[in-house]
């Protein structure tokens, strides 16, 4: 029985690491930004990277209360369509008043009590599911998908924004 346990806390540490690597890599990819590159306009979202990094950020917290609910066998709060959709509303003007530093402190806080959470979680605790948005979800799903998922997306796009800036910079070096 020793190896089915071995091989179940094997998951939980994949998770852990996965979260952890994708919150990480947005980190430092956040930190390296330029101030031309910070301010530019991400064609997928139609937000600012900083905008973006902020709403990764400012969107956590909800996620980390839907996984700790749901991973400790408690009913998941309760969130509608709208509540979300009127939530990045008020997060894009939110954004706009903090500087980077803010804005990396509040990702570094946010980021870092859920990867404290999930490294001491064990793989029962991430099979139970909760309704969220008309779905049953589990805990693997939130990390998986909601948190890791979410993250990899703004991720591509911010990488994107950023190589078409580089390429803008030596086109102006090259005039
Ligand atoms: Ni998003």
């Amino acid at each position: 029985m020793r190896t089915g346990k071995n091989l179940v806390d094997a998951r939980a540490k994949q998770i852990a690491e996965q979260f952890t690597h994708a919150h990480g890599e947005l980190l430092s990819i956040a930190e390296r930004c330029s101030g031309a590159e910070w301010r530019a306009y991400s064609a997928a979202e139609g937000w600012r990277v900083e905008t973006t990094v902020h709403h990764v950020a400012a969107d956590y917290p909800a996620l980390f209360e839907v996984l700790q609910a749901i991973s400790t066998g408690v009913p998941p709060p309760s969130v509608t369509r709208e509540q979300l959709d009127q939530r990045n509303a008020r997060h894009a003007q939110q954004s706009a008043g903090l500087t980077k530093q803010e804005t990396l402190v509040l990702l570094r806080r946010n980021g870092g009590a859920i990867t404290d959470f999930i490294r001491r979680l064990n793989s029962q605790q991430l099979d139970p599911t909760g309704q969220v948005l008309g779905q049953n979800v589990s805990g693997a799903h939130v990390i998986e998908t909601w948190m890791i998922g979410h993250i990899q997306n703004h991720l591509t796009s911010i990488r994107a924004t950023i190589e078409r800036i580089e390429v803008d910079e030596n086109v102006d070096r090259a005039c």
